[in-house]
């Protein structure tokens, strides 16, 4: 028999803990996937930080140890909300534990890493998501349908800039996000998993791509390293950035389109600006998440003289997820995106079915992300292995 509640252990509460928290909190007054989150435990290393949390969020319990958390016979999903390096042990761990897993993106620091990931999860017979929340905004899921549907017709470019700017001081000191041992890249495996995420789940997968990174700021001063985008420098030392602030590919997909994709975090001015644009022989689509609930879309059949892109507001019941809010016209937010991914995650764990972005689509971004520095590092095209 379906369970009636899943019993959620959080490992770590930073940034994404609270946003993953939100939507646990939220999800139950829009959504009735027939089972209802329960906030059961919070892991984090500093007992004083992950009691506050547990507070805060509203969990019941908390372990300063992720391993008492996974051991435990009360929790049924383990979220993963750790620093990039941490992923792979923590899924590991969960997936032989017979959890569910949410685990943030990129999933794992490595190709190798997200392959034992994707492993253990299939061997376990356990459900795996992997975060990237953006392709669960209603205006993404109704471009997905649009083009699924051939309303696009075929396929010829993905347009997709990814562009943000915190670390553009250079006094912005070396938080995790810009060590590689912890992160795995920079700009490319926090914003630029992203957009490769939006090209594969609007177009196809990634066949081949050419690249380039670059690093402006060299050198940083230390400071906190678990820090957000708010860190501040708290020594007079500083350290190597061994990531890239910025890259750049061009791609085919599979079905024979063109892709251009830029992720940087030195676009000043661009706080969030996650954009994409799709050209298809009948029409276009384009998105972009700071006004996320609005879709433009060009149909190359609309009549002489009326001819131009559409902004449809994505709030009608018509559009996914958007009937389970407010009524038409009442917009939704990033915070949403998460409530809509768990509702789709729970959804299947309650029906037993398929529920994607899984650890194979994690795998695949992983690869491509791999052959991103790969062509970077050679200044060649490089194939992207395909699972
Ligand atoms: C920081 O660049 C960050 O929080 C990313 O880590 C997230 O994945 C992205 O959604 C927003 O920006």
């Amino acid at each position: 028999m379906a369970p009636r509640e899943l019993r959620i252990g959080m490992v770590g509460y930073k940034f994404m803990g609270k946003a993953h928290s939100h939507a646990y909190r939220d999800l139950p007054f829009f959504f009735d996937t027939g089972v209802t989150p329960v906030m059961t435990a919070i892991a984090g290393r500093d007992e004083a930080g992950v009691r506050a949390a547990a507070e805060q969020f509203g969990f019941a319990s908390c372990e300063t140890d992720w391993r008492r958390l996974i051991e435990r016979d009360d929790i049924d999903v383990v979220d993963i909300v750790t620093p990039n390096n941490t992923h792979a042990e923590i899924a590991i761990a969960a997936a032989k534990a017979g959890k569910h897993i949410i685990c943030e993106k990129p999933l794992a620091l490595t190709v190798d890493q997200a392959k034992q990931m994707r492993d253990a999860v299939n061997e376990a017979g356990v459900r795996a998501i992997v975060c990237h929340n953006y392709r669960f905004s209603p205006a993404i899921q109704y471009a997905k349908q649009l083009i699924s549907s051939g309303k696009l017709g075929r396929i010829y470019h993905v347009r997709a800039q990814y562009l943000q700017d915190w670390i553009m001081d250079p006094e912005f000191p070396l938080v995790w996000r810009l060590r590689k041992e912890v992160t795995g890249s920079g700009a490319l495996g926090d914003i630029g998993a992203h957009i490769i995420d939006l090209g594969r789940f609007l177009v196809g997968e990634i066949t081949d791509l050419t690249a380039t990174m670059e690093t402006f700021i060299k050198e940083r001063p230390l400071g906190e390293m678990s820090g957000g985008l708010n860190a501040k420098k708290d020594v007079n030392a500083t350290g190597i950035v061994d990531v890239d602030d910025a890259a750049a590919w061009l791609a085919h997909f599979d079905q024979g389109a063109l892709g251009v994709f830029e992720a940087t975090r030195f676009a000043a001015g661009n706080r969030n600006g996650n954009r994409i644009e799709v050209n298809g022989e009948k029409g276009s689509i384009r998105w972009d998440l700071e006004n996320m609930n609005n879709l433009q879309v060009y149909l190359v059949d609309d009549a002489p003289g009326l001819q131009g892109f559409r902004t449809i507001n994505c709030t009608e019941e018509q559009h996914p997820f958007a009937g389970a809010y407010w009524p038409a016209g009442h917009i939704i937010g990033y915070e949403h995106t998460f409530i809509n991914l768990f509702a789709t995650f729970f959804q299947s764990i309650v029906d037993g079915t398929e529920c994607k972005p899984d650890f194979e689509d994690g795998l695949q971004n992983e690869r491509v992300l791999a052959a991103i520095e790969q062509s970077s590092e050679r200044g060649q095209w490089v194939q992207v292995t395909q699972g």
